[in-house]
């Protein structure tokens, strides 16, 4: 029975060091309404192939672990939405041994990246430690993931739907580290600034590849985090971003809504209560992190050449 597949263009593209950038399916499914978030998910590769590098989209297909889905899955993945199994680490079995599909969250991208032997991975946003944390101890399997498997997240940081210090002080615990790109200031999603800090400010994407192969070379198992903050134009107001956002979790608490139904939850009603300003801002910082990402994975191969 087969249960993971890389698709031809990446496999070529692994072997010959041309630079692969790996992008998560939940937030097609999840993360975003149909249909922007299709057109999303090809603009997203399109950018990945004019920066030169190749995309894999990461996502369950009929029980088969998919790196470099086809047009057609995302499409598929996009319409069927959150009707579609939200796959983490824990999911992975048990949709493949069903042979379903399934949207991979980062901690299930970075699972397959590791199998495909892809460094470099773009989203928008990770999971994190979720207010009130500290007492449900919802706190994401994204942050363990980044523990264990070495595969560098390139986002925008978290958003205040989570608690940011709480996600921050639980990467240190993991020996996960934060890199601001070209800031020391946490991103907060739509804005850029959180006012907690990062553990560091790396202001090349040079300086970013050089780390990760200190961090391979060191051999310290687990990924990194690198936080791109969205860039000035498109971020929203913080005050106005932030009312919703409480408005939102107010509502996620009133329903009793919890477990992997949260943050899909959360995402929604953002969305719904500010009409789509949130939602254009996701995109533009989606468009940016791959941007960076691509840079990151090109510079890999610059040093893998090197070598
Ligand atoms: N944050 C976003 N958009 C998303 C997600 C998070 O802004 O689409 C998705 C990602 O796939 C992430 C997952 O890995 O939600 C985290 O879910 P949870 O909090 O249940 O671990
Ligand atoms: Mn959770």
């Amino acid at each position: 029975m087969k249960y993971f597949e890389i698709a031809r263009d990446v496999q070529n593209a692994l072997r010959s060091n041309v630079p692969v950038v790996a992008l998560e399916s939940t937030i097609i499914s999840h993360g975003m309404p149909y249909p922007q978030n299709v057109q999303t998910a090809l603009e997203v590769e399109n950018i990945v192939r004019q920066k030169g590098c190749v995309p894999a989209t990461v996502a369950v297909i009929e029980g088969v672990l998919t790196v470099g889905c086809s047009r057609e899955q995302i499409e598929l993945l996009g319409k069927t939405g959150t009707a579609v199994a939200k796959v983490s680490r824990r999911d992975l079995p048990i949709v493949t041994a069903l042979r379903q599909n399934g949207a991979t969250t980062v901690a299930g991208t970075m699972y397959a990246c590791k199998l495909a032997g892809i460094d470099v991975f773009a989203t928008g946003g990770i999971g994190g430690a979720h207010r009130n944390s500290e007492k449900t101890m919802d706190i994401s399997a994204d942050l363990d993931e980044l523990a264990r498997t070495n595969v560098t997240v390139v986002c925008a940081g978290a958003k205040s739907i989570l608690d940011i210090g709480l996600t921050l002080e639980c990467l240190e615990t993991r020996g996960v580290p934060v890199v601001g790109y070209k800031t020391d200031d946490m991103p907060a999603f739509y804005t850029q600034k959180s006012g907690y800090k990062t553990d560091c400010k790396l202001d090349s994407a040079r300086d970013v590849a050089l780390a990760i192969t200190a961090r391979k070379q060191l051999c310290l198992e687990g990924g990194m985090l690198v936080v791109n903050p969205i860039p000035e134009e498109y971020s929203l107001d913080r005050d106005y971003i932030d009312e919703n956002i409480d408005k939102a979790v107010a509502e996620a608490d009133r329903l009793g809504i919890g477990g992997k139904q949260l943050t899909p939850f959360l995402l929604d009603k953002i969305q719904k209560l500010t009409e789509g300003k949130s939602l254009a801002a996701n995109i533009q910082l989606v468009y940016n992190n791959v941007r960076l990402a691509c840079e990151i994975a090109a510079q890999l191969c610059v040093l893998r050449k090197e070598q």
